[in-house]
């Protein structure tokens, strides 16, 4: 009985595991961005680079300025792409927050956000 019950904890463990890393490393997700996460910048950005950790389809995008809705040239893709460049127009300056979501080749549908500012 000992013995079929740790086989039985082993296995869940190693399940739950797996499920951990799947959830660590199996979502798409950003892996760089123009401007970076984060950062402070003297110029207002043209456009908005997203890099991802793999070809994924970018569903929507969302940029706002000190809470104020920026309009960009963004439209959902068809077809997945690794990368993105999306232009910002005159978004002036203050706390950019990018709010966008991707699908990825798994299929799962996640929601990021991009935080820079421009002084
Ligand atoms: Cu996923």
């Amino acid at each position: 009985m000992k013995i079929i019950r740790k086989i039985g904890i082993a296995l869940s463990s190693g399940l739950i595991l797996s499920a951990l890393s799947f959830q660590a490393f199996g979502h798409s997700a950003l892996k760089a961005s123009s401007p970076a996460k984060g950062s402070e910048i003297d110029a207002r950005p043209d456009i908005i680079a997203l890099e991802f950790n793999g070809p994924v389809r970018l569903v929507k995008f969302e940029l706002t300025v000190d809470g104020d809705e920026v309009s960009t040239n963004f439209s959902a893709t068809p077809r997945p792409e690794g990368s993105y460049e999306i232009s910002v127009g005159g978004s002036g300056v203050g706390k950019f927050m990018a709010d966008f979501s991707i699908v990825g080749a798994d299929g799962h549908l996640v929601r990021e956000t991009l935080n820079f500012s421009v002084k």
